[in-house]
């Protein structure tokens, strides 16, 4: 690429980059991408409204408490319906399943199924609408594994280390969008002007140790003596190994997971006294940001094993979560483990 110029001049778009990566991929049938097609206009409706929030009366909520039993704001249920619609018709999918719907989402009968399975938060990071704060979109694309006519739940309970993609949008300062099929991990930023997500960020590695942890200490008089002394341990002044830690944390694990991403460092939530499993999701939270955070050369557990070797039994499973830089992620470990 001729780096003078700017980026929306190169014409590498999203969708131009899976179809490259594409190419060379012994088996692809074109589904894959237009599923990618699809995601991305789901993920730049949603971003459009995000940017009207304010002016297009969508702040606030629904009235509703959704299956983690937090109150629905009325962008969640704009952000869920702009996913479903935007996939459900296409071909490429044979189930979804979503944070704000207790059971998975079959296909409608008259549309075309594909042979992949979509697990999405349609907007992470509700408590942020309001405040204009970022917040974002997580999905998780597994091949389906069931046989017969009808998917099955066994197509969402897959383990992380099967997923064949994984991504989020993030709507922030700019609106970006972020995923891996496992090797690499891509960011493209959208240019609104043209309505195209460029490539912004190639083959991003999350650097081995970083200087930031995120954690919300509001809940430290609820961990156990390892993850409070783990945390003090950060913040407690030390020059050999260059500690204190700066803090961050938005409250968006989009937000705070990509900040992790390209600057290092790590981002937890782990079990407390009143959630032994944590917070996170783990098939549309957890899980897909692990298999980024390996991709990019780093590492995610939930304290006991790897977040990608989790078998899972629920589809709105919780598991503790602990994310980075592959030296943070080992310090975390020894320390609570
Ligand atoms: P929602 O997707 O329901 O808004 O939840 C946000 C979230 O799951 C995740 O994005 C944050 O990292 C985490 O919750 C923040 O939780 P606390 O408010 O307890 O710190």
């Amino acid at each position: 690429m001729d780096s003078s110029l700017p980026l929306n001049m190169h014409g590498w778009t999203l969708e131009r980059h899976i179809l490259e990566e594409q190419r060379t991929h012994p088996d692809a049938t074109g589904e894959f991408t237009r599923l990618f097609q699809q995601l991305a206009l789901a993920g730049k409706i949603i971003g459009s409204r995000v940017n009207q929030a304010g002016l297009a009366g969508v702040l606030g909520v629904t009235g509703e408490v959704n299956v983690q039993g937090e109150r629905v704001q009325k962008l969640d249920v704009f952000a869920n319906q702009a996913l479903i619609h935007a996939l459900e018709a296409g071909g490429q999918v044979c189930l979804m399943a979503s944070e704000e719907v207790d059971d998975p989402i079959p296909i409608p009968t008259d549309f075309p199924r594909g042979r992949y399975v979509l697990m999405f938060d349609p907007l992470d990071g509700s408590s942020n609408i309001d405040v204009n704060v970022s917040i974002g979109t997580i999905f998780s694309v597994h091949r389906r594994i069931s046989t017969g006519d009808e998917p099955k739940l066994s197509d969402c309970l897959q383990p992380g280390f099967k997923q064949v993609a994984a991504g989020y949008i993030i709507y922030g300062s700019s609106t970006m969008f972020v995923y891996t099929t496992g090797k690499r991990v891509h960011g493209f930023t959208l240019d609104p002007s043209v309505g195209e997500f460029f490539l912004s960020h190639p083959d991003i590695k999350i650097p081995e140790r970083g200087a930031i942890y995120s954690v919300n200490e509001g809940n430290e008089s609820k961990w156990d003596a390892k993850v409070r002394d783990w945390v003090r341990w950060l913040k407690t002044p030390d020059e050999a190994i260059d500690h204190p830690y700066s803090g961050r944390y938005v409250g968006t694990l989009v937000a705070d997971f990509h900040r992790t991403l390209l600057k290092g460092g790590i981002f937890a939530y782990p079990a407390d006294n009143k959630n032994p499993d944590g917070k996170l999701r783990l098939l549309y939270e957890a899980s897909p940001m692990a298999f980024i955070a390996h991709a990019a050369g780093g590492d995610a557990t939930t304290g006991k094993q790897r977040v990608l070797d989790v078998m899972p039994t629920e589809l709105h499973q919780r598991v503790p979560l602990y994310i980075g830089s592959k030296l943070d992620v080992a310090d975390a470990l020894k320390r609570i483990g």
